[in-house]
């Protein structure tokens, strides 16, 4: 489908509001605000006007704006007809436009044709889908900084760096034979720093970005009694999941998800792990251990004060991070432990002991750290890109450094250009593109 037909979309949800948006672009925007409205709209302006169908009855009245091509959100000529909320009114509108040279927009394809016509980088159109996602202000606010273009001035800047340094580096190789050698000199060991310590900034703060948009899994897990529920229904503040002096109470997986700070938890409470022949005692088992595999940290909960065989923890996937909780405190005179060990905590889900201490630990898990300058919104595919940045930049400077091997530096540095490149999307597959918009709602 070529790119330069019209499309239409109802804007606005589903159902009845106050009002709802239809929005056209493309070049027959103009020939059907005409149709529409009956009038010739000038550009950017807000007019109020009785909307009629192809028979000439009036549909509705409300306002249209028409925008010229490229002073646009899509860079075309766009039409917006700010109706009543009602279904059938705006569908009618739409028809009108399908059958006068538009068609029905794809998912994201405003946002698409405003990437397409430069209108937008990659990174904010992503940044578009991800404020309407958002769950917080927090995460909003880092959105509406990643949309205005704050995090791919980051990455355009060390971009500037970087190529600045392949210069550098590139034109040393081609002198190599000059006395000095260029490629161990210090101003390109201070580029080099520099570099790092750009990238390892926009990556925290992207990094707080993507934690705020994905949220970060705890997933509860130890023998039966332990208190697994009453640390949830505790974090949670209500009376989520049952809890009694009955062994093996949680059989289910119990998933709940709050906010801390503008961090989301997905807490998830799982049966009791112990040796059982309960038909469905085992199945809660299999399936807590299920859940702990897709964990980003595993809370493992034992009673304080007691010596329990935790054989049924001993397994735990090792690349998973462990927090364990000694619960029950309230029960046992201190001090239990000589040296308050690391990632040990002593709490209390009844009285509340000790759980501040054990929310700042679960953010410090997370990596959460509200950076001063504030987070951008950001996709695990960024940090992934960034990541990648970082590993080519500290190779290239281990190549020059250690081994002297000025071509392959320079190589590394290369690839760490390609990276960065790909967030804005300055050379990006079809694939990426289709997956990235296909993930928009439509009329967006
Ligand atoms: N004194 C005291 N009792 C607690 C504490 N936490 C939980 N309990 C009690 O311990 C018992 C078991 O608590 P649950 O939260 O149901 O324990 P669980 O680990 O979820 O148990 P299962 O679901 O059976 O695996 C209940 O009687 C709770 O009231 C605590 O911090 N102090
Ligand atoms: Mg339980």
């Amino acid at each position: 489908m070529s790119e330069t037909d019209t499309i239409a979309a109802i804007a606005t949800v589903t159902g009845k509001s106050a009002i709802g948006v239809v929005k056209v672009s493309g070049p027959s925007a103009g020939a059907i605000a005409s149709i529409v409205t009956r009038h010739k709209l000038s550009p950017r302006k807000a007019h109020y006007l009785p909307f009629f169908s192809l028979d000439g009855s009036s549909i509705d009245e409300g306002i249209a704006i028409f925008f010229n091509g490229p002073d646009s959100y899509t860079g075309e000529d766009v039409l917006e007809l700010h109706a009543h909320g009602n279904p059938f009114v705006l569908d009618q509108l739409v028809a009108i436009a399908t059958s006068n040279g538009a068609r029905n927009a794809r998912p994201g394809e405003f946002t698409e044709r405003a990437f397409l016509n430069d209108k937008l980088d990659l990174a904010q159109a992503e940044a578009v889908a991800d404020l309407i996602e958002s769950n917080s202000i927090e995460a909003a606010r880092a959105s509406v900084r990643s949309l205005s273009g704050e995090f791919s001035k980051g990455v355009t800047d060390l971009l500037a760096l970087l190529v600045a340094t392949r210069v550098y580096v590139e034109a040393a190789l081609d002198f190599s034979d000059e006395e000095i050698d260029f490629l161990q000199d210090d101003e390109l060991t201070e580029r080099l720093l520099q570099l790092q310590y750009s990238i390892e900034n926009i990556l925290g703060r992207a990094t707080q970005g993507c934690l705020m948009q994905e949220g970060f899994t705890v997933v509860i897990a130890g023998e039966p009694n332990v208190g697994k529920s009453s640390v949830l229904n505790r974090l949670t503040g209500e009376d989520t999941a049952i809890v009694t002096d009955v062994a093996g109470t949680t059989r289910d997986v119990l998933r709940e998800n709050i906010s801390i700070d503008g961090l989301p938890l997905h807490i998830v409470d799982t049966a009791g792990l112990r040796e059982t022949n309960d038909a469905v005692e085992i199945e809660g088992i299999r399936r807590a251990y299920q859940q702990i595999e897709q964990a980003d940290l595993i809370l493992a909960i034992q009673q304080a004060g007691q010596d329990q065989d935790s054989s049924m923890l001993e397994n735990l996937p090792e690349a998973i991070p462990v927090l364990w909780l000694y619960n029950k405190c309230d029960l046992v005179c201190r001090p239990v432990h000589e040296e308050p060990q690391e990632n040990v905590l002593l709490v209390s889900a009844k009285t509340g002991e000790g759980f501040e201490a054990f929310v700042q630990k679960l953010k410090d898990a997370a990596g959460y750290t509200q950076t001063p300058e504030g987070a951008f919104m950001a996709r695990r595919r960024h940090i992934d890109a960034l990541q990648a940045v970082h590993r080519h930049v500290a190779q290239a400077e281990y190549n020059l450094r250690s081994v002297a091997a000025g071509e392959l530096a320079a190589e590394e540095l290369r690839m760490a250009q390609m990276q960065l490149n790909q967030i804005t999307g300055e050379f990006s597959s079809d694939d990426l593109l289709g997956e990235i918009f296909g993930s928009f709602c439509i009329g967006k």
